[in-house]
């Protein structure tokens, strides 16, 4: 039987942790803000977007909203970034993605000042992260870094097997487990045998998209098992890329969904855009 990793609650560890150096900043005279735009209507973009203006409020920064209307050109929303990285009071800028399909997320991603980027998801934190001179973490392969340590389980010689390969989680994630001397496998849509690839995991991590795609015969008995899904069902409920219920009693540990990864996407978020403020005051990280 598995022990539930509580994200809610290394969440709100983190935050706390935020919270008490961002009042130390203040104290200083140093504010920290967060701008968060929206395109769209996106339901679910909607509820991440106002838990991420929540916790900045938890932590004691700044957040600016900018919501933009679904037909918004690229050239308003490029406008927009050039305009908030030139904005002193603005220490991290996150566009929410996905964006509507006039939009070219990669101009956008590029558009935005590295320094300012606290989802690391312009190239040269790609790169940085890459190499292992990082300031940012990607936000969600951080909070997952997290919860791993959370379980006292060891990382270092450890079988880890990400599935999915995303430029925002899979990719990023494999970086971070082999930074920790993970064995890092990457699997994917061609991967042959996929369930006996997952079996081999000590540490497997779901980033695929799929409502239950991963079942206890593709989960070796004892591992941590890591739910980054978030897939809405017909029926509005929420449901991850594990079958929890059925995985449960094989996992050594699991995250829920939801109250595991999501809250963590939000905590190191905020610990990003700290480091941010932190480094363009020349304090010590
Ligand atoms: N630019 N776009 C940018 N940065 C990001 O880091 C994201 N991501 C992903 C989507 N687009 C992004 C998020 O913020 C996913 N994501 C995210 C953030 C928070 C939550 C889920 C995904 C979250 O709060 N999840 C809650 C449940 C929320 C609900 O009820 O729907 C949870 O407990 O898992």
């Amino acid at each position: 039987m598995a022990a539930v990793i509580d994200g809610k609650a290394i969440s709100a560890k983190v935050k706390s942790e935020v919270r008490q150096e961002t009042e130390a900043l203040k104290a200083k005279g140093i504010s920290i803000g967060l701008a968060v735009v929206i395109v769209g209507d996106n339901p679910a973009s909607r509820v991440y977007v106002n838990n991420k203006k929540k916790a900045c409020a938890e932590v004691g920064f700044e957040s600016f909203e900018y919501a933009l209307p679904e037909e918004t050109t690229q050239e308003e929303l490029l406008a927009l970034v050039d305009k908030l990285n030139k904005d002193d009071t603005v220490n991290g800028i996150l566009v929410q993605l996905p964006l509507p399909k006039q939009i070219d997320e990669k101009a956008v991603i590029n558009a935005i000042l590295p320094e300012k980027d606290v989802d690391a998801f312009h190239p040269v934190n790609v790169g940085k992260i890459m190499i292992g001179d990082f300031a940012f973490l990607p936000c969600t392969p951080a909070g997952v870094m997290e919860l791993i340590a959370s379980t006292g389980v060891e990382i270092s010689g450890k079988e880890c097997v990400v599935i999915g390969r995303s430029n925002i989680v899979g990719k990023p994630m494999g970086m971070l487990l082999l930074h920790k001397n993970g064995t890092v496998t990457i699997c994917h849509s061609k991967t042959k045998n996929l369930a006996e690839v997952c079996r081999r995991a000590d540490i497997l991590v779901a980033a695929v998209g799929r409502a239950n795609f991963v079942t206890p015969d593709m989960v070796k008995e004892g591992a941590v098992v890591i739910d980054v899904g978030m897939n809405r069902l017909e029926n509005g409920k929420l449901c991850g890329d594990v079958d929890y219920a059925a995985c449960f009693e094989k996992a050594g540990y699991i995250t829920p969904v939801p109250g595991g990864v999501g809250p963590m996407t939000i905590a190191m978020l905020m610990k990003n855009t700290l480091t941010s403020a932190k480094i363009k005051n020349g304090i010590a990280l």
